[in-house]
């Protein structure tokens, strides 16, 4: 017995540039698409660990074929939250993308349906940032995932995550 999910989901990877020459979209690639639990777990076991990732990689978990790019005009009028964990804090990231990852495809990070339309996984050189990317700036929508967020990731209250709509990426438009 298969038990679905709500949504299809398309995992993706951006493999780290090498060279000037390559740019995002040679970079950036459909892995699989999956619908049920224990497709996501037999993906989830079979890819390499958040923490095995090279430095300038990516993970995204987009609903449907949602493409994880701001052009996608079902990501153009939303935006993105987020939080940077530094390195050097020495996070337990395999855990914290996990729990990132069961929230999108169990739906408990969102009270309105269909409103995150993927999560992101950035590893840089001295931080790894969690995205969030949402299907519209609505205020209060957002807010809730945004606080969400902060419970998914175990942050404190002092901890604060950021959101930034993808038509204004200079400032943040909300924090909480
Ligand atoms: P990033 O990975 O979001 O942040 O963007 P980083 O600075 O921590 O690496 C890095 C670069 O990837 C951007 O400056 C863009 O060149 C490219 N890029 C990232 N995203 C999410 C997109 C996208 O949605 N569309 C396009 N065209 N390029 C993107």
């Amino acid at each position: 017995v298969k038990h679905p999910l709500n949504s299809k989901w398309t995992l993706w990877y951006t493999k780290p540039k090498v060279s000037d020459s390559e740019e995002w979209s040679d970079l950036l690639r459909p892995v699989i698409k999956f619908g049920t639990v224990e497709e996501f777990w037999g993906i989830y076991n079979s890819v390499p660990k958040a923490s095995d990732l090279p430095i300038k990689a990516d993970y995204h978990l987009f609903r449907d074929d949602i493409r994880p790019e701001w052009e996608d005009e079902r990501n153009s009028k939303g935006g993105r939250w987020s939080y940077q964990f530094r390195r050097k804090r020495d996070v337990d990231i395999n855990e914290l993308w996990i729990r990132t990852l069961l929230s999108a495809v169990g739906e408990t990070i969102e009270d309105e349906e269909n409103e995150v339309n993927g999560i992101v996984l950035n590893v840089r050189k001295s931080n790894y940032r969690v995205g969030v990317w949402t299907k519209s700036t609505n205020a209060d929508s957002l807010k809730s995932i945004g606080q969400k967020l902060k419970l998914i990731l175990k942050l404190d209250e002092n901890d604060h995550v950021e959101f930034i709509s993808h038509a204004d990426s200079s400032a943040p438009a909300f924090i909480v």
